[in-house]
């Protein structure tokens, strides 16, 4: 058997009906098909697994008292063979080698996992151990069990074979030895059939098949509270991942937006102080009495001499340069740079924020005192960036990161809604 083999077979849930249960917990497609299952199921299903030729299809037989499955030498059950009998579904699977293609142990696992409510472990005598393959198959039966309720019945077949009650009573201790714990039912089919068709009733008695009968019987008994145990063992435990995946998805989303209120205020906060201390020095610069020297334009005789109106132009530009400056270094820090693509022109050094906002004009002293010293003003150069705030790149990728934190979280509701109530798969 590869281990491969063991894991649950990729089942299909159905599809439209576990949709939304699907698409937050698609590692629960298993137990989605098996909740389909245990829906639709009517008689309690019996299966064998076990390695092929070690006798499974010839239990299955002398339990049924008929030869349904077909019986051979050779690898003869390659698909899941059926049988309705005595209120019971029997089904007969393939065996599981590692030397034979997976197609046939996915149909064995299918059946074990998701149909059977009780599993016959089938291993011949003359094998001697159980191997490793077997050993870690029971396991995860044994673990399953444990969760689900559902029962393994360990038989060692083809008792008849061994030499000899000694050598039989070496393999049954040295199995038993591997899985403590566990009973282990030994029996033979030959035995069983010749008994009752000879009429020999002590033969029947040492088959070990009434005695493996009674614990079938008992363990039929149990299965429909082994299946509402199951049904609200899955459905509770969907119900309580979902609902941890959902606070999970509330709590990403709630912090998400308290992360973009934050910045938000950061951004509001930060650039209106800024303005405020922008505007403060810029009052001493424009503060000058008289008409602005700026304006009075250069003759041609003072083209080299140093004037007033030259003095008084680069002391507004450097103010002006200043405040732009610390501007674009607040901008910076709240990823606030380029355009958006949509704005963008041919000359790429005038895609920026500032040129946007504060135009590319030679600025005078009114233009300041306008821009930087009167509410108006300010409030507008408050509006332009916070504007391009909102368009920047970084708060475009959290808008995305919270529209799909809130899609993750209605996706978790609408699986809530549609896992049934816990009695009704
Ligand atoms: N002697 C003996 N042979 C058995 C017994 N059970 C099955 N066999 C034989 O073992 C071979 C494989 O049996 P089968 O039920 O087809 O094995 P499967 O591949 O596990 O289904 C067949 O030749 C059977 O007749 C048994 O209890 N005693
Ligand atoms: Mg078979």
């Amino acid at each position: 058997m590869p281990d491969a083999s063991l894991r649950q077979p990729a089942t299909r849930a159905h599809p439209a009906r576990w949709r939304d249960v699907l698409y937050v917990l698609p590692h629960r497609d298993g137990d989605l098909a098996r909740l389909d299952e245990l829906a639709a199921a009517d008689a309690p299903v019996v299966t064998v697994i076990g390695k092929y030729n070690h006798g499974k299809s010839r239990l299955l037989n002398e339990l049924m008292r008929r030869d349904a499955f077909a019986v051979a030498d050779r690898r003869q059950t390659i698909q899941l063979a059926e049988c309705r009998h005595a209120g019971v579904r029997w089904l007969d699977a393939p065996g599981l080698d590692a030397d034979v293609a997976g197609e046939d142990d996915r149909h064995a696992l299918r059946a074990v996992w998701l149909s059977s409510d009780i599993r016959l472990f089938v291993h011949a005598a003359r094998e001697g151990e159980l191997d490793a393959a077997e050993r870690t198959l029971l396991e995860a039966l044994r673990a399953d069990s444990q969760r689900t309720g559902r029962e393994t019945l360990i038989v060692v077949t083809q008792a008849d074979q061994m030499e000899g009650d000694d050598a039989l009573g070496r393999v049954v201790s040295a199995i038993a030895d591997q899985v403590p714990g566990a009973g282990l039912h030994v029996v033979s089919s030959t035995r069983h059939r010749r008994g009752l068709e000879d009429g020999k009733t002590l033969l029947v008695q040492r088959s070990g098949i009434p005695e493996l009968e009674r614990a079938l019987t008992d363990a039929l008994a149990r299965v429909p509270a082994a299946r509402a145990h199951e049904i609200s063992l899955l459905l509770g435990e969907m119900r309580a991942e979902l609902g941890s995946v959902r606070r999970a998805a509330a709590e990403t989303l709630a912090s998400l937006r308290q992360q973009q209120e934050a910045q938000r205020h950061a951004f509001d906060d930060g650039l209106k102080a800024l303005l405020a201390a922008i505007g403060q020095d810029m009052e001493e610069v424009v503060a000058l009495p008289g008409p602005d020297l700026a304006l009075v334009a250069d003759t041609g005789r003072e083209r080299y001499a140093t004037t007033a109106a030259k003095l008084e132009r680069a002391r507004i530009q450097v103010a002006y340069s200043r405040a732009c400056i610390r501007l674009d270094g607040f901008l910076a820090g709240h990823g606030v740079s380029g355009l958006p693509q949509e704005q963008q022109t041919a000359a790429g050094s005038l895609n920026t924020v500032m040129v946007a906002v504060m135009g590319v004009s030679v600025k005078f002293r009114a233009d300041l005192r306008r821009m930087f010293c009167e509410a108006p003003g300010r409030a507008r150069l408050q509006a332009a960036f916070a504007h391009y705030f909102e368009l920047s790149r970084s708060q475009a990728a959290l808008r995305d990161r919270i529209t799909e934190a809130a899609a993750a979280l209605d996706a978790t509701d609408r699986a809530l809604a549609a896992l049934p109530p816990d009695a009704a798969p």
